[in-house]
C-alpha cells in the first residue's frame, strides 16, 4: 500500500569527493576521478550517488563552508567537469543527489563580505548582534569547540556560527535570504540534478531573540543552546516553502540531515501528506545511550536491534520512509565501532551489509564501507585534518594533556572515514599519483577494491550479491517486515515478505556463538550467508538469508 518511488527502491552511495579518486595528481579527489569510477558503482548495483559538497569553498570544513553556490571548488575541477559528470551518471541510468548546505555559508561568501563592509541588507542575511559588554550575546557553544560567536571590531558586533568560525549561520527569518536560496536550488535543478541531501536542515529556524541555553541541557548535551534551534519554531514553514517553490515543481528528491530529531518529529518532516522532505537521517542509532561519539567504548548491536524494532514498527504506520545507514563522513567506521579485532572484520562487515540491505528502508552506503574499511591507525594529531577533531584536541589538551586528548579525539574523529578510497595495492592505493591530502589506511595492501573483486568470498562481493537480490525481490523493498524473538539477546531474526516471496534473515549480533532462534520456518533454503557451511549454532556475527519455500 506504499506509494512507489524510485528513492524507496534505490541503493544510494555517498561519495566524499576529496577522498574518492584523484585524477590530476594533486593528492585531492576530483570530479574527473569520480567519473572514472562510475562503472564500478554501476556494477556494484548503485542507483543514486549523493555527492558531499563540491561548491567553491576555502575548505575550513572540507566544503561544508560554501563560498559560492554557483561555482565548483577549484581542487575538484570546473563546472564543465560537473556537467560532464552529471551526464555520465545519467547515461548509466543513475541519479545524482547534491549536498545542500543552507544553514550557513563560509565567512568568505560575498553576502558575508558585504555584511562585514556594513551592508544592513546583508547583515540581516546572518545573525549579527551589537556588542554590549564585550561578551558574546548568549551562552551558545559551537559543535566545533568554543563560543558560537565571532566578534568583529569594525562593526563592534558579534555573528553566530554553530559550526566552525568560518561557517556563519544564515538568518532564515529573512524573506530575501529565503528567496535567494530558493533561486539557487532551482538553478541546480534546472541543470538536471535529481535531488538533495540537506545539511543540518533542522537547525535553520532559531528561537526568537536567541535566548541563553538552559544550563542543565547544556551540560547534558555537551553543547549550550541546542534546544533553541534543533527543532525551531518555523522549521516546518521554511521546509514547506522550499518544497512548494523548488522541490515539488521539479519532482526533486530530498533527504534532510536532522541531528537530534526523534521519531515523532521525523514523521512530521517526512510523512507524504506533510509535503516537506522525503526522508531524514536520524543519528540516534549511532551511539548506544549514555555514550557520546568520543567515548572509548564498543558499540553493542543489540541496541541497534532495539532501535530498529521501535522504528520498523512505528515509523511506517504513518506512511513515512526510513533511510538506513551505518557510516558517513562524520563518523568512524562501523566495523571498528563494534569490534576492531581483525579476526572478525570479514564476518562483521557482511553482517552489517545483511542488515542494511534487508531491513526496510533506503540503504545509504558510504564509500569504503563496501570493502569493509576500518578506522585509520593515526599516530599523532599532525595526521588529522578535520576541524572538529583538531579544535576538540586543542580544547581538551589544556585540561587532560596531549596524549589523553589525542586518544579521546581518535575515538570519534571524522577523519577515520575520510582517508582515501582503497582501489588497489599499488602506491597510495590507486587513489592518487601525488601525495594524498590525508594518510592512507595501512591495510590497503589487502583491503582494496581490486583484491576484493577477485575474491568470491569478499565483503565487496557479499554487497554485490545482496544488492542484486534486493533488485530481484520486491519483498526487500516494499515487503512487510516481521521481527521474531524480539526479547532474545544477541539474535536478530526477521521476515521480509511480499505477495510472491518470503525471506528469513537471522543474525548473531555478538562475537560469541549463540543458539539459533527456534522458529517454525522449517522449509527454508539458504541463499546467502557469511559462513559457507551450516552448523547448529550461530557463530560470531553469523548472518544468514533464507528463502522460505
Ligand atoms: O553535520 C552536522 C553534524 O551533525 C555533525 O557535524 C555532528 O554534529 C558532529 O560530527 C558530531 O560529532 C553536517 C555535515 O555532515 C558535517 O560534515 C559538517 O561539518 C556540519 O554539518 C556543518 O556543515
Amino acid at each position: 500500500d506504499f506509494e512507489r518511488k524510485w528513492w524507496k527502491e534505490a541503493v544510494i552511495y555517498q561519495i566524499y569527493p576529496r577522498s574518492f579518486q584523484d585524477s590530476d595528481g594533486d593528492g585531492i579527489g576530483d570530479l574527473k576521478g569520480i567519473c572514472s569510477r562510475l562503472d564500478y558503482l554501476k556494477d556494484l548495483g548503485i542507483d543514486a550517488i549523493w555527492l558531499s559538497p563540491v561548491y567553491d569553498s576555502p575548505n575550513d570544513d572540507n566544503g561544508y563552508d560554501i563560498r559560492d553556490y554557483y561555482a565548483i571548488m577549484k581542487e575538484f575541477g570546473t563546472m564543465e567537469d560537473f556537467d560532464n559528470l552529471l551526464e555520465e551518471v545519467h547515461k548509466r541510468g543513475m541519479k545524482l543527489i547534491m549536498d545542500l548546505v543552507i544553514n550557513h555559508t563560509s565567512d568568505e561568501h560575498e553576502w558575508f563580505k558585504k555584511a562585514l563592509e556594513g551592508s544592513e541588507k546583508y547583515k540581516d542575511y546572518y545573525h549579527f548582534a551589537d556588542n554590549k559588554d564585550g561578551n558574546p550575546p548568549n551562552n551558545w557553544t559551537s559543535f566545533f569547540s568554543g563560543p558560537a560567536w565571532n566578534y568583529y571590531d569594525k562593526l563592534d558586533a558579534w555573528a553566530l556560527h554553530l559550526f566552525s568560525k568560518k561557517q556563519m549561520d544564515l538568518n532564515w527569518e529573512n524573506p530575501d535570504l529565503r528567496r535567494d536560496v530558493i533561486a539557487m536550488i532551482k538553478w541546480w535543478l534546472d541543470k538536471g540534478v535529481d535531488g538533495f541531501r540537506l545539511d543540518v536542515i533542522n537547525y535553520i529556524s532559531k528561537k526568537e531573540g536567541l535566548p541563553d541555553g538552559n544550563e542543565l541541557i547544556g551540560q547534558l548535551m555537551g553543547y549550550y543552546g541546542v534546544e533553541h534551534y534543533f527543532y525551531g519554531p518555523k522549521l516546518h514553514d521554511y521546509l514547506k516553502e522550499i518544497k512548494k517553490e523548488a522541490f515539488e515543481p521539479y519532482n526533486a528528491f530530498t533527504v534532510g540531515e536532522t541531528p537530534g530529531i526523534g521519531m515523532e518529529m521525523s514523521k512530521l518532516l517526512t510523512a507524504a501528506y506533510r509535503k516537506e522532505l522525503d526522508m531524514i537521517f536520524s543519528f540516534d542509532h549511532l551511539e548506544t545511550p549514555g555514550h557520546s561519539k568520543f567515548d572509548d567504548y564498543l558499540y553493542d548491536l543489540n541496541y541497534y536491534k532495539e532501535y530498529m524494532i521501535d522504528w520498523m514498527e512505528n515509523y511506517y504506520k504513518d506512511n513515512c520512509w526510513m533511510s538506513l545507514f551505518f557510516e558517513n563522513h562524520d563518523n568512524p567506521r562501523m566495523i571498528s565501532k563494534v569490534n576492531p579485532d581483525p579476526a572478525y572484520r570479514k564476518a562483521l562487515g557482511k553482517l552489517l551489509a545483511m542488515m542494511q540491505l534487508t531491513l526496510k528502508g533506503t540503504p545509504f552506503i558510504y564509500q569504503g564501507q563496501e570493502i569493509g574499511a576500518v578506522n585509520r591507525d593515526f599516530k599523532s594529531i599532525d595526521d588529522l585534518r578535520d576541524v572538529e577533531s583538531i579544535n576538540l584536541y586543542n580544547e581538551l589538551k589544556v585540561s587532560v594533556g596531549e596524549e589523553a586528548a589525542f586518544k579521546k579525539v581518535l575515538c570519534g574523529s571524522r577523519d577515520h572515514s575520510r582517508t582515501p578510497m582503497q582501489w588497489d595495492a599499488s602506491e597510495n592505493a590507486g587513489f592518487t599519483t601525488g601525495t594524498p591530502w590525508i594518510g592512507i589506511c595501512g591495510d590497503y595492501k589487502n583491503i582494496n577494491v581490486e583484491a576484493e573483486l577477485k575474491d568470491e568470498d569478499s565483503i565487496l562481493n557479499f554487497y554485490r550479491k545482496l544488492i542484486r537480490l534486493r533488485k530481484e525481490n520486491e519483498a526487500f523493498v516494499y515487503g512487510d517486515i516481521k521481527i521474531l524473538d524480539k526479547k532474545k539477546k544477541n539474535v536478530f531474526t526477521y521476515i521480509r515478505s511480499s505477495k510472491d516471496s518470503t525471506f528469513l534473515i537471522e543474525c548473531n549480533l555478538c562475537q560469541y556463538p549463540v543458539k539459533r532462534s527456534t522458529n517454525k520456518y522449517k522449509s527454508k533454503q539458504l541463499i546467502l550467508s557469511n559462513y559457507n557451511d551450516i552448523s547448529d549454532i550461530l557463530r560470531p556475527y553469523e548472518a544468514n538469508l533464507y528463502r522460505i519455500v
